[in-house]
């Protein structure tokens, strides 16, 4: 496949960004797209010179049509499930948005479908490609700090905040986005951590809504938040690691910021999207007991597109570290742990959620 033909699902605030990065990657073209709101259909196919018989109201037509190879699906979580089992029976190749799916069952009964007939696919867990947390990576499997012992990581935004009274919005409603801040942002951070860690063993979690009621979108209703704006937990991971997360969408000025600290025997590490493209790096000299702290600027080959990653994947290639189809599933199995955790108001081990008609490894 040369030109890979590319079918975007969803055109809201996330499709602008997938547009970008895909019109610097001369190998995709974008040849069809799909949208419930027309004036969206209309807007984004003529900037993007797509012939309106290319231009779908329903997903199902977008993902059946011949001139696409390749589906983004970038729609609210309610729907990211049944697109991809759509594409699953189609056998169309596709790049999911994050949450993997609204709930953990969506989740396990996609895994069944998914062995059955697998196809390649991403899902947008876009922070393996930030060059601070790349490199950090690269630097752990180095022994650079020796073996981890423990870390800390947040994934802060501000937004939410009670100041900007921000109405209630489908990612406030949880028929729609299953879990609040947890699976829109502590998604990104658990991802993260597997990525850089590898997987959860066990973890206790609390899950809080400190703003308790958003403003209709259309009255002037005060609608009750049912989701939480506040996620914090603690994990083991299954290499011995302790690690630290809180989440929150309400902390004034915080911007974007993912970030994370690593503490091992030889030393300590710090990344964020702060300074996507530096890790500070704290060593300690075992023979005279010396720190040191080092800004290192990350090496080029620390950068990479999750598209390049993608256009690889359809052509039989596979990277390592790849946000696959299995990263998505085992990262709503630990969303889950969290709610269960949360629930029941106690530690929940990994390895007590089996998949509901999927299989186990
Ligand atoms: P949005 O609300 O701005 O856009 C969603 C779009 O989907 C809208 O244009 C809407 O009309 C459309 N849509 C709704 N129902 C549809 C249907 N049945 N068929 C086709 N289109 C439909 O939302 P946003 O911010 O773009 O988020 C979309 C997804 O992307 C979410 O799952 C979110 O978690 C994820 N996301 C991921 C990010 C990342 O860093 N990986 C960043 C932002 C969002
Ligand atoms: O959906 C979320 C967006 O609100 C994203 O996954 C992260 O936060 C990145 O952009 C925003």
């Amino acid at each position: 496949m040369d030109t890979i033909r590319v079918g975007l699902i969803g055109l809201g605030s996330m499709a602008q960004a997938h547009v970008r990065e895909l019109e610097k990657l001369p190998r995709f073209r974008i040849a069809a797209i799909c949208d419930v709101q027309e004036a969206a259909l209309a807007e984004w196919g003529e900037r993007l010179s797509v012939d309106r018989t290319h231009r779908h109201a329903d997903y199902r037509g977008l993902i059946a049509d011949e001139e696409v190879d390749a589906v983004v699906s970038i729609t609210p979580n309610v729907l990211h499930a049944d697109i991809m089992a759509v594409c699953l029976a189609a056998n169309k190749p596709f790049l999911s948005e994050k949450p993997f799916t609204r709930t953990f069952a969506e989740a396990a009964e996609l895994l069944a479908r998914y062995d059955a007939h697998p196809v390649s696919a991403l899902i947008g867990f876009g922070y393996r490609y930030t060059p601070a947390f790349r490199f950090a990576r690269e630097m752990l499997a180095e022994g650079r700090i020796g073996a981890v012992r423990s870390f800390s990581m947040q994934y802060l935004q501000g937004w939410g905040a009670a100041v900007y009274n921000v109405p209630y919005v489908w990612r406030f409603d949880k028929a729609v986005t299953g879990t609040g801040t947890l699976g829109d942002l502590g998604a990104h951070m658990i991802d993260l951590a597997h990525y850089l860690f590898g997987p959860f063993e066990e973890l206790s979690a609390r899950l809080q809504t400190l703003i308790p009621e958003r403003k209709s979108l259309s009255s002037d209703e005060m609608l009750e938040v049912e989701v939480d704006d506040f996620a914090s937990f603690q994990a083991r991971m299954t290499g011995g690691a302790a690690g630290i997360f809180q989440t929150s969408r309400n902390c004034i000025g915080s911007g974007n910021q993912l970030e994370v600290s690593i503490y091992g025997d030889l030393g300590t590490l710090h990344a964020s999207t702060l300074a996507q493209e530096q890790v500070i790096w704290i060593r300690l000299d075992p023979d005279t007991g010396e720190l040191s702290e080092q800004k290192l600027q990350v090496p080029s080959r620390a950068r990479r597109a999750l598209w390049e990653d993608f256009a690889e994947m359809l052509s039989g290639e596979s990277a390592d570290g790849l946000p696959d189809f299995r990263a998505g599933y085992e990262n709503q199995k630990v969303l889950e742990a969290i709610v269960r955790s949360h629930e029941a108001k106690r530690t929940v081990a990994l390895a007590e959620l089996s998949a509901v008609g999927g299989k186990e490894e």
